[in-house]
C-alpha cells in the first residue's frame, strides 16, 4: 500500500497527540484520560468532554477494536473535535454539555492498528501471544456477555483464528480498558465504531432471538432508524439497520455486554464502504470526509435522544 494512501489517517502516536492538543485547546471542557494500556504497552486514550465532572448523563463512543478498520478511528475522533470545536457556538452541542459528558475512545486497539500500519494491512485482532505461537485475540469477541458460548467460524476457539475469543472473557487488557471504564462511568448510551458494510446493528449478536425487553428494544430500534435516515440525508449513502446476528451471529461483542450487563442502549455501526468491490477494509482517505459529513448528524441524532434536545 502506497504512502499516499495512508496519508490522512492517524497512527497510534499521531492520534495521541492530536487527542492532547485538542484537549489543550478546550481545557475546560477537555481531558485527556489512559484507561489502559495495550499487550505492547501502548497508552489506550479516552477524550472525556464536557463541563461537569459529577454529571449523571453520558455517552461512550469506541472505534477501532479492529485494527485494519482505519475509518473507525477517523470517525470518534472527528466527532471528538466537532463537539469541542461547536462548545460555544451551537446551542446544542453547548447545552449538552453542561447537562452530560461524552467519552470518546478512537482506538481501542493502538498495537493491532501499529501492525496494519507496519507490516499486515489486513490485521484484525490485537497483538497477544497465544499459547500455541499464534498471535492475537479478537477484542470483539472478548467480552463478557455470553462470552464463549458459541463455537463457530464467526466465534472461534481455535488461537489462530481471526474471530479468537481469547482464553476468558476480559483476558485482553485492551477489552479491560473498555470494561473498567464503562463499569466506572455508567452509560446512558454506547455506540462503537467498525468497518466495513454500512449497518447499523442492535443487540442481541449471540442469538436470533429478540431482546426481552420491548421498551429497550424499540428505543435502539427509533435511535437506530433516526441515524440511518440522518446519514441517508446527507449524501444519499445507504445504512441498513439490523440486529446484530442478522449479520452473522457472535458471542463476547461489545454492544451484547453493554446492553446485556448494564441495559444500555448500544449500538455498532459499520462504517463505509459498502463492498468489498468498493475496496472493503481499504477505504481511501478522500472518504474520511464525507463519511464523517453523514456520520456526523447521526452520532448527535444518538446524543441529543440520551442528553434531550
Ligand atoms: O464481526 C464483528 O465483530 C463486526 N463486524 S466486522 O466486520 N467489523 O468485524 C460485527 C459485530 C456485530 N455483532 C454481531 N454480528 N454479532
Ligand atoms: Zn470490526
Amino acid at each position: 500500500f502506497g504512502a499516499q494512501l495512508t496519508t490522512g489517517y492517524h497512527s497510534a502516536e499521531s492520534l495521541e497527540t492530536d487527542m492532547r492538543q485538542l484537549a489543550e485547546r478546550h481545557p475546560e471542557i477537555a481531558e485527556v484520560h489512559e484507561i489502559g494500556r495495550s499487550v505492547e504497552n501502548r497508552p489506550i486514550l479516552a477524550l472525556r468532554i464536557g463541563e461537569r465532572s459529577d454529571s449523571t448523563l453520558k455517552m461512550l463512543f469506541l472505534g477501532c477494536h479492529h485494527a485494519r478498520e482505519w475509518i473507525a478511528v477517523e470517525i470518534p475522533y472527528l466527532l471528538a473535535e466537532h463537539l469541542l470545536e461547536n462548545a460555544s457556538s451551537s446551542s446544542a452541542v453547548q447545552s449538552w454539555l453542561r447537562k452530560g459528558e461524552v467519552w470518546v475512545v478512537p482506538m481501542v486497539n493502538p498495537d493491532g492498528h501499529e501492525h496494519t500500519r507496519t507490516s499486515n494491512r489486513l490485521w484484525r485482532k490485537n497483538r497477544a501471544r497465544n499459547r500455541d505461537g499464534t498471535v492475537g485475540v479478537d477484542p470483539n469477541r472478548n467480552y463478557g456477555y455470553m462470552w464463549g458460548t458459541l463455537d463457530i467460524d464467526t466465534s472461534s476457539h481455535v488461537p489462530g483464528d481471526e474471530t479468537y475469543v481469547g482464553t476468558r472473557a476480559f483476558s485482553e487488557p485492551e477489552v479491560r480498558a473498555v470494561r473498567n471504564l464503562v463499569g466506572r462511568e455508567l452509560f446512558s448510551g454506547v455506540l462503537t465504531y467498525h468497518s466495513y458494510s454500512q449497518l447499523i446493528l442492535f443487540p442481541w449478536g449471540y442469538t436470533t432471538d429478540p431482546i426481552n425487553d420491548t421498551a429497550s428494544r424499540q428505543l435502539m430500534e427509533d435511535v437506530a432508524g433516526d441515524m440511518q435516515n440522518a446519514i441517508n440525508g446527507v449524501h444519499g449513502e445507504k445504512y441498513t439497520v439490523t440486529q446484530s446476528s442478522g449479520l452473522y451471529p457472535t458471542a463476547g461483542d461489545t454492544t451484547d455486554w453493554t446492553y446485556g450487563e448494564f441495559y444500555v442502549p448500544s449500538l455498532t455501526v459499520e462504517l463505509r464502504p459498502q463492498t468489498h468491490a468498493e475496496g472493503g477494509f481499504i477505504l481511501p482517505p478522500d472518504q474520511i470526509r464525507p463519511t464523517w459529513e453523514e456520520n456526523e448528524p447521526a452520532a448527535l441524532s444518538f446524543i441529543g435522544r440520551v442528553f434531550g434536545n
